[in-house]
């Protein structure tokens, strides 16, 4: 195979003033769109793991944009999955590693998009989580199945308009609320769960590094623009990454051993409406203002929710 770009950290191997390190695992010439806000989320993740890991992924768009045979953009070993059982090829991985007495000092990270996560892959990776296998889940969501032309997943927001839940005259995109999967899969009982996006990339190694250390399955969820699906500009992947925090549509917060803290926390009176969320974002163009209201109400609603339960040991089952 070819890595592509081989000379993709051209400040060598140093640290910037906060620390995060130059070298890349994923590099740059991969085939992502203009603005994807997938693959900044996986270069900076596979640059917190470090040299020392393993990539299990999925069929998605981040598995076709970077592994165009013979080429390649990953510089760490990068194994494919199939959509669904990209959690039972690490389980076995984990396995192996642990009989030939080398799984200290090796990251295992599994990506899977929303698709893969949320709906196809969702049986593998609960099943991994429950026989307690060790490696870092990252769920890539895009919030909608985009490899295949934007067909809605359990990810999807309620009202977005996508080829599977148009938005017509009589029904205004998907019905369905969005799936709570961080809270899910901790309910699982499983020792660190986090939430992590582009408006805060260092927060987002430090939740790398938390996960990877953990002596168990851990999961982290990760919020990623995609300007195709979405209909956004192909500048506005961190624009919306902040406003999508700023507006509590994507709460930031860890979950460890079964209790929620908020890392970004975003009082009701500070929010920023939904609306400058949505307007930015083509798959929401229909909306009426009835619906927008009806969308704050949800978001509201949601992160009360996790506010109530912050500090609680509310996921502590198998425990
Ligand atoms: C079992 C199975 N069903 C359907 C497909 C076709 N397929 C390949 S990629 C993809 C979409 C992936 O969506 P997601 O996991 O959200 O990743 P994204 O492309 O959005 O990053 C689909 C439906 C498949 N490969 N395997
Ligand atoms: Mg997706």
């Amino acid at each position: 195979m070819v890595v592509l770009n081989k000379a993709s950290a051209p400040k060598g191997k140093g640290r910037d003033i906060k620390g995060l390190p130059y070298e890349e695992y994923f590099a740059s010439g991969h085939r992502a769109c203009a603005g994807c806000g997938e693959a900044l989320m996986v270069r900076h993740i596979v640059k917190a793991a470090g040299p020392n890991s393993i990539a299990v992924m999925s069929t998605g768009c981040m598995e076709v944009v970077s592994t165009p045979y013979p080429q390649t953009a990953w510089k760490i070993p990068w194994i494919h999955g199939a959509f669904e059982n990209n959690s039972a090829i690490a389980s076995g991985i984990d396995a192996a590693l642990k009989m030939q007495g080398r799984r200290e000092g090796t990251n295992l990270l599994v990506f899977g998009g929303d698709g893969a996560s949320f709906d196809i892959g969702f049986g593998a990776l609960s099943g991994a989580i429950e026989r307690g296998h060790k490696f870092t889940y990252v769920c890539t969501d895009n919030e909608a199945y985009m490899n295949t032309g934007v067909q809605r997943s359990g990810a999807t927001p309620f009202l977005a308009s996508t080829t599977t839940s148009p938005a017509g005259k009589a029904v205004h995109g998907k019905q369905e609320p969005k799936k709570p999967l961080p809270l899910i899969v901790a309910s699982h009982g499983l020792r660190y769960v986090a939430t992590a996006s582009a408006s805060n990339i260092y927060d987002l190694h430090a939740k790398v590094k938390k996960a990877l250390a953990t002596d168990h399955t851990s999961f982290i969820h990760a919020y990623s623009v995609c300007p195709v699906g979405w209909h956004s500009k192909s500048d506005s992947a961190i624009t919306l990454s902040k406003l999508a925090v700023q507006t509590r549509v994507f709460p930031m917060y860890e979950i460890e051993n079964g209790i929620l803290k908020f890392t970004q926390k975003v009082e009701r009176e500070k929010a920023t409406p939904v609306l400058e969320y949505l307007k930015l974002q083509g798959r929401f163009k229909h909306l009426s203002e009835v619906e927008v209201k009806q969308i704050q109400e949800y978001v509201d609603a949601r992160y009360e929710f996790l506010l109530g339960i912050e500090g609680k040991k509310a996921f502590d089952v198998l425990y």
